[in-house]
């Protein structure tokens, strides 16, 4: 129980409720049936367990890891009731998490960064990767907003210049959390946009610029020769940006997102995790096996499409959300 501390705003433990009902109610459904006429868990149990984790997305291995510890304590403890096995797969998981570096962050932060040769501030580089439709001009905005709102002085670069939607999208968020926005026209080097908007960054003394990108699949290598040209490029003005690249993962595709995030971080090195629109679907459960089988930390979700719907990722309130 001592994992489960109470760090998070009630408003916040209230909307990710909300955004896991879903999840929730199938996992428990799935577990209602996977007990049902059976007062202590058995092999069979476990057996139907094992179906129900698989199929509420959380992945595999994690549910292999889940099971093992499982039969631990059905091994000390034989008769182990069904009634409690949602109260231990709590902990279970939470135990499980606990072991990786995933979710330990309450807070937005950035890190401070030591001033530049020139004497000038280094701001926090945050590239933007993911494939189409994933949300990552959405969270762009969210991040944007949460910076601001800590006094920060934020920057846009509008790098996803394949689609001129993209750029009009990201510039409807700038307006909307007031502040400024680099682009060019459609069409042209995402990597010049990314040396603009940092140029542009350095020149106002910015703390946090953000670089939207276009997450071209369909050619790894093509995908990796320009995320490495927008960095080199970038590094032309802070020398050590970007100082996080973080994947955007679409939750709702399930185990579409383990894929998305084995080939993004095959491409380029990805350092955070945010997962996605996890308000509406039934997928909940892959954050839990993305935050146990990456080495990269989870760090935001999305719980909706509003401006405040991004949380900092916590995976003792995720778990208790998720199981409560
Ligand atoms: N329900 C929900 N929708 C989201 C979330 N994040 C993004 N979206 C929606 O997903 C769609 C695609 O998002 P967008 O930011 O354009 O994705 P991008 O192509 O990766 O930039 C938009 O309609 C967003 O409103 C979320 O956390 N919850
Ligand atoms: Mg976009």
């Amino acid at each position: 129980m001592s994992f489960f501390k109470k760090i998070f705003s009630s408003d916040k433990k209230e909307t990710l409720d909300k955004g896991l009902e879903k999840s929730k109610t199938s996992f428990l459904g799935k577990l209602g049936k996977a007990v049902a006429g059976k007062s202590k868990v058995d092999d069979d149990v476990l057996d139907n367990l094992e179906e129900v984790l698989v199929s509420s997305d959380v992945g595999v291995n994690t549910t292999l890891k889940v099971i093992e510890r499982i039969e631990q304590r059905v091994a000390q403890d034989k008769y182990l009731g069904t009634d409690e096995l949602n109260g231990i797969l709590r902990e279970e998981i939470a135990a499980l998490l606990s072991e990786t570096n995933s979710g330990e962050e309450t807070e937005y932060t950035i890190p401070d960064l030591p001033k530049q040769e020139n004497g000038k501030k280094t701001p926090y580089v945050l590239m933007v990767v993911g494939v189409n439709g994933v949300g990552k001009t959405t969270t762009i905005g969210k991040l944007a907003y949460q910076f601001k709102k800590q006094g920060l002085k934020v920057v846009l670069g509008a790098a996803d210049t394949f689609r001129a939607a993209a750029i009009d999208q990201l510039q409807v968020w700038a307006d909307r959390v007031d502040v400024t926005m680099v682009r060019q026209d459609m069409g042209s080097d995402p990597a010049s946009v990314a040396f603009d908007a940092l140029e542009s960054g350095v020149n106002q003394d910015a703390d946090v610029i953000i670089i939207d990108t276009a997450g071209r699949l369909h050619n790894k290598i093509n995908l990796m020769n320009e995320l490495t040209k927008v960095k080199r490029v970038m590094q032309k003005v802070v020398g050590d940006a970007p100082h996080d690249v973080l994947l955007v993962l679409d939750g709702s595709t399930g185990q579409n997102a383990f894929e998305q995030a084995k080939q993004f971080t095959a491409a380029t090195e990805v350092t955070s995790l945010a997962v996605t629109k996890l308000d509406g679907t039934a997928k909940g459960g892959v954050v839990i096996g993305i935050s146990d089988q990456f080495q990269i930390p989870v760090k935001y979700i999305g719980v909706g499409e509003g401006i405040e719907d991004l949380q900092v990722f916590n995976k003792y309130e995720f778990v208790d959300s998720f199981f409560k």
